[in-house]
């Protein structure tokens, strides 16, 4: 199965983002990954316009902390949509699959409670050479994925 250029879209259906505040989430565990994410979702969000002073970047210290670090962005801060950012890579243990899934029905739940965007920029790979293709490698960058869809949910949202 062909395995999608998580940078590839496009453009002319993406709306304007200038006006639009974001949050951006990112994990600090597997660092070279998830800061390549993040500058992957940055970099697209100001190609479509949005002002470097409405970008707001937290850091929490592994994915499993997204869903609060999210939260927190949604209780303290006027953003229209916030995004997370992180990289489980599997191990020997079940701890991938208890992560992953904690971190998937957090972010879920937190899009239904706030009523705003909350958009899910989680890889999950089985190694590292995996995740480095998705961060800007030979599949693209699940960041710039990331970044597009939150523009458009909030576009969606202001014209309902
Ligand atoms: C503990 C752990 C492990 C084993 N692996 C990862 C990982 O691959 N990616 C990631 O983002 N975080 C990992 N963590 C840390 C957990 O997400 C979390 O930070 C700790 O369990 C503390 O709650």
């Amino acid at each position: 199965m062909a395995t999608k250029d998580l940078s590839e879209y496009n453009p002319e259906l993406v709306p304007d983002a200038s006006g639009m505040k974001f949050g951006i989430v990112v994990a600090e565990w597997n660092p070279e990954i998830t800061m390549a994410l993040a500058k992957g979702a940055t970099d697209t969000l100001l190609k479509h316009g949005a002002a470097e002073s409405n970008i707001k970047i937290k850091y929490v210290p592994g994915s499993f902390e997204l869903p609060l670090g999210a939260q927190l962005f949604a209780e303290h801060d006027n953003v229209d949509a916030i995004i997370v950012l992180g990289c489980v890579i599997q191990g020997e243990t079940r701890h991938f699959d208890f992560i992953c899934q904690g971190v998937t029905q957090g972010i879920m739940d937190l899009n239904l409670k706030y009523d705003k965007p909350f958009i899910f920029g989680l890889l999950t790979t089985g190694n590292q050479q995996q995740a480095l293709d998705r961060a800007g490698g030979k599949h693209g960058n699940k960041g710039d994925e990331a970044a597009v869809t939150a523009i458009k949910m909030v576009h969606l949202k202001n014209n309902f």
